[in-house]
């Protein structure tokens, strides 16, 4: 069977340069492009003996609960972190070969909420389980996270996910492995690794029909946040019928304004968390905005009101209008500078928030370089080579990832002239080479 599956998820939607987001065309709008034919690295047998290398260096195994996968970091869950251990510990996998043979077993499941519980899933490298939907002609749609759970190495039972959408009525949705690689704790497929794991060549796939029970209720919370100005974020919401969800902008005198739309999502009937919509014009101004249900009626496809339809949906006469206030300003860079003044990095020890971008500024009158190191192991690889040769050169580096980012002068050596940019909640606790504790690295 999972012969079957492999050519459809080779062949569907995997290189599609756009990436669907918007739930409420998650089953419809998916797969703009079916791009067939251009090779697809995350199947080969390559990555399997790449992770084995990459698991060396382990990982941590805390639990996120993602909305869509596809490059949305609005979209990825906040709520609902548990922790999962297992209930085998598995032999020491960082140095023999793991025992525990990959595998998931789920049974047709029911539910009056977006939680699923699969009875069994067992994966012999960190990783994670993940809830795909169906791509349009079958097979698992790997652009599109439904669900996923971090696992460390071993055997699980009874594994609760939180699904980012469920549809009213039945649908298939395919649970998957996925090994952790590269292992940095994010779950990146399909733009950045974290492959598929397979057994036999084949991944290991479970699809099973989900039924959402009971009717589906109207609902809709919101949470003021911070935005770049591109988008804003709806914790969760539900309608019963094909709709719209909109965000007005508020009226003169207050409430919304429902003759301009600032952004609409489509929805389909079922239960939504984490929705994140793009706004038609990005906002410059910190405001209130105001999230509203429309249903599609009369439905074409189109959010026409109020000139024809698309009515606010109500709840016991009155609609469902949340407001909230957005701050534009959040996403604004923050800066840390170092300096070089007597033949030394200032602080030798920055620690900074992840975004942020670090600035070097020679001082001294004559040239250094700053150059990427790896002076332990708990630091990242990373690459960056810069030369400031003269008084007041600068350079900038912006540290997305939290990590250990150490580095050096290399024209007068780590000894004298080395560095550490503490990114987000690490730290470090030997000397640098230029701290005094010298030796040892
Ligand atoms: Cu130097």
């Amino acid at each position: 069977m999972f012969g079957m599956l492999s050519p459809k998820f080779r062949s569907r939607c995997m290189d599609s340069p756009r990436i669907g987001v918007e739930f409420g065309q998650l089953f419809y709008n998916l797969c703009p492009n079916i791009g067939v034919g251009r090779h697809n690295p995350v199947m080969t047998p390559d990555y399997v003996s790449r992770r084995r290398i990459l698991q060396l260096a382990g990982s941590t195994a805390t639990v996120g609960l993602a909305g869509c996968a596809g490059g949305d970091e609005e979209n990825n869950g906040s709520g609902g972190a548990t922790t999962t251990t297992p209930t085998t510990t598995p032999t020491d996998t960082t140095t023999e070969e793991p025992s525990v043979t990959p595998a998931l077993s789920v049974s047709d499941i029911e539910t009056d909420n977006r939680n699923v519980v699969l009875s069994s899933a067992s994966i012999d490298g960190d990783g994670w389980v993940v809830l795909h939907p169906e791509a349009e002609g079958g097979g698992p749609n790997g652009q599109v996270t439904l669900a996923q759970k971090q696992l460390s190495a071993g055997e699980y039972s009874d594994v609760e996910l939180a699904m980012n959408t469920l549809l009213a009525g039945e649908q298939t949705v395919y649970a998957m492995l996925h090994y952790d690689d590269p292992a940095d704790g994010e779950f990146t497929f399909p733009e950045n690794g974290d492959p598929p794991v397979t057994t036999d060549g084949n991944p290991v796939v479970k699809p099973f029909e989900i039924t959402l029970t009971g009717e589906v209720t109207p609902s809709l919370s919101v949470t003021d946040q911070e935005t770049s100005g591109e988008r804003v974020t709806v914790p969760s919401t539900a309608i019963d019928q094909t709709g719209w969800l909109v965000i007005h902008p508020e009226a003169e005198g207050g409430g919304p304004n429902g003759g301009v739309t600032l952004a609409t999502m489509q929805l389909q009937p079922g239960l939504y968390a984490d929705v994140s919509l793009r706004l038609d014009e990005s906002i410059t101004e910190s405001q209130t905005v105001y999230a509203m249900l429309h249903y599609d009626d009369p439905m074409d496809d189109e959010f026409t009101f109020p000139e024809n339809g698309d009515p606010p949906v109500t709840k016991d006469g009155n609609p469902i209008v949340k407001p909230f206030d957005v701050t534009v300003g959040g996403g604004e860079a923050s800066m840390q500078t170092v300096e070089l003044v007597n033949t030394a990095f200032d602080p030798v020890r920055a620690t900074v928030a992840p975004g942020t971008t670090v600035e070097w500024v020679n001082q001294d009158s004559f040239g250094h370089d700053v150059t990427s190191a790896q002076f332990h192991d708990v630091a990242e690889q990373w690459d960056f080579s810069t030369s400031l040769s003269s008084s007041g050169n600068t350079a900038t580096y912006t540290f997305e990832s939290e990590g250990i980012y150490e580095y050096e002068c290399t024209i007068h050596g780590s000894e004298t002239m080395c560095g550490v940019v503490l990114v987000g909640d690490v730290s470090l606790d030997q000397d640098l080479p230029c701290e005094g504790g010298g030796g040892g690295y």
